[in-house]
Order: structure tokens, then sequence, then C-alpha cells
């Protein structure tokens, strides 16, 4: 039973927000931009493909914590709505909605390309479930969730960790303002290990992390007609330790001058520069759950894989 995607974020409206991001991010220094806009049907593919990578171990220990801990879950919280921002293509969802036998799904995504094949695949493997798509910017639609029945939000996969300190605070009290008390969120994120594992989970050996890296110069040469040498840009990534968290950059090879015709915008690059394109924070418990606390939740559960390189955190409104 699925019902066409609500969208609240049209090609327009996608379109401002792009040249607003690019003018934004190309003409500050350091040169940076939003991760999101990795996300065009291309970049979402290279993002599953990324999931099974040896080296990219998220994935797989986020999904081995939920397989325990689903019937937990579903006990702990009595959800009847199941809502996932930045669903994806919703591949870990089942197991929640296996355990849960919500009444309705509502997965929430920029990607309507991603939403489309996230709602036909579970439509087919629970025919009876109601699945609500919603076209939206998890930063900015959070006000068009859907109320009634107790509701569980998930925010799986680690990606808060894309999200700066102040942004991540924000982002945290705003879920939790369109909570009612008792309601629920299901927060997954990486945790702080060796950069000998996080470097290679971010630049594997079969190069799919440098694509999607770049997949971001070719949304910007097909939205805006820039003319990005997609080539011109290798793939960097590193671990800020002070700030723990993962850094993906993209440095020019060479002196470049990009155009970009819609935005009247001339961009210079040095030999060497560099573009940053995703932080992935990592977290430890402590910081977490005070974060958390902080934006009104409180804490109620917090699972690790057996090697503790991911957690799942259940916090209450
Ligand atoms: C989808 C945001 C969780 O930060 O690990 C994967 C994106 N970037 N490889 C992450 C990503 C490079 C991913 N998230």
């Amino acid at each position: 039973m699925t019902t066409p995607l609500e969208v609240h974020l049209d090609a327009d409206d996608q379109e401002r927000t792009l040249r607003a991001d690019v003018v934004a991010g190309l003409t500050a220094s350091p040169k940076r931009l939003p991760p999101k806009w990795f996300y065009d049907a291309h970049g979402s593919e290279l993002f599953e493909q990324i999931t099974e990578l040896p080296e990219y171990y998220p994935t797989r220990a986020e999904r081995a914590i939920l397989t325990e801990r689903a019937a937990e879950i579903a006990r702990d919280t009595g959800a009847r709505t199941l809502i996932e921002l930045g669903s994806g293509y919703s591949t870990k969802t089942r197991l929640l909605l296996e355990a849960l036998h919500p009444t309705r799904f509502v997965p929430m995504d920029v990607s309507p390309s991603a939403l489309e094949a996230a709602a036909t695949r579970i439509a087919l493997d629970f025919p009876a479930l109601p699945v609500h798509g919603i076209v939206g910017d998890i930063t900015r639609h959070l006000g068009f969730l859907p109320g009634a029945d107790h509701r569980l939000v998930a925010f799986l996969g680690g990606t808060i960790g894309n999200f700066e300190p102040a942004e991540r605070a924000r982002f945290l009290a705003d879920v939790r303002g369109v909570l009612r008390p008792g309601e629920h969120l299901l927060l997954g994120t990486d945790l702080v290990k060796s950069p000998r594992v996080l470097v290679p989970a971010y630049d594997d050996a079969a190069g799919v992390t440098a694509e999607f890296n770049r997949n971001v110069l070719r949304v910007l040469n097909h939205h805006l007609q820039a003319d990005f040498d997609v080539d011109g840009f290798a793939h960097v990534a590193l671990w800020n330790a002070d700030q723990e968290w993962i850094e993906m950059r993209l440095r020019a090879r060479w002196p470049m001058r990009v155009t970009i015709p819609a935005l009247d915008l001339v961009v210079e690059f040095a030999s060497g520069e560099e573009i940053r394109t995703e932080i992935s924070a990592k977290f430890r418990r402590e910081g977490v759950e005070k974060e958390l606390t902080e934006a009104g939740f409180a804490l109620s559960q917090w699972w690790t894989d057996p090697e503790a390189r991911f957690a799942l955190s259940l916090a209450q409104a």
C-alpha cells in the first residue's frame, strides 16, 4: 500500500537550495560543499555499493545491532508509526518493520529516486503496510511529519555525524520538538576508533568512495551547467583527531578555473586546493548521552555491536 510521495522539496526548491549552497560554499575559504548533494540517483546507488564494501563496517555493524535488538525496541517503545529520517533505500528498516508491525511507515529523504526504490521494495515485502514517503530536507521539513499514534523516529546509519556540533544540537532539539512526551528516537552513531580502521572505511581500495565523493561535482555540472573536470580532483579522506571526525575532501590536481554559468560564478582553484565535501563525526557514549539530554531526550538504551564499532541509542522524548 504505497501512497504517492508527498513532496515538500520540489525541483525548484532543490535547485534554489543547491545554488545557495554552492555560492556560499565555493566562495568561502576554505571551500566546502554540503554532503546532501552527493545523493542524486547515481550517488545514492554508489552509497549502496559503499555499504557492501569490506572496509565500510558501519552498515553491517548497525544491522547486527538491529537484528539483535529489534524485538526489544518494539517492546520498549510500543511504537505504532515508524518514521525514518534520511532513509535512503531503507534496507535496514525491514528489521524494525518485522518487529514493530507498525500501522504505517513514513520514510523521509531528499532523494525521490531513493524513496521510490525503498517504497517499492518495502511494499513487496509488507504488502499490507501503508508506506507514506515524504520528499523533504530533514533540517527544514520535520514539521510535515504526521502526528497520530505513538511514533518512533529512526535516524540510522550514523548520518547525524554529517552535521557540525551546533547543527546537531539544533537538529536533535527540532526532532524533540515534533515528538510528544513518551515517543522515541532511535539514533545510530558510529564510534571513535583507530584511524587505521576509520580511514579505509572512507578510502576503500576499490575506489567506490572516491567516485561517490567526486559525484558531487557531476551533480554541479549537471544541475548548474558547471564545467568541473571531475577527474582533475583527487579523493582525500582524513581523520581529524581534534574534532573526532572523518573529513572527505576533493583536492585539485592542478590549477583550475571552473565556470558555473547558472550562478554567474567563476571559481579558481590553486593546485592542491581542497573542497571539504563531508564531515562524518564519530562518537563516544558520554557525548551522545549529553547531546540527547541537552535536546530534551532521556537515553533509555545504548547498544553496540560485539566489537563496539557502532552504537544505537534509544531515547525517549
Ligand atoms: C550515509 C552519512 C552515514 O558518513 O559514513 C559513506 C556517508 N560518506 N562514505 C557516512 C558516507 C562516505 C555515510 N552516511
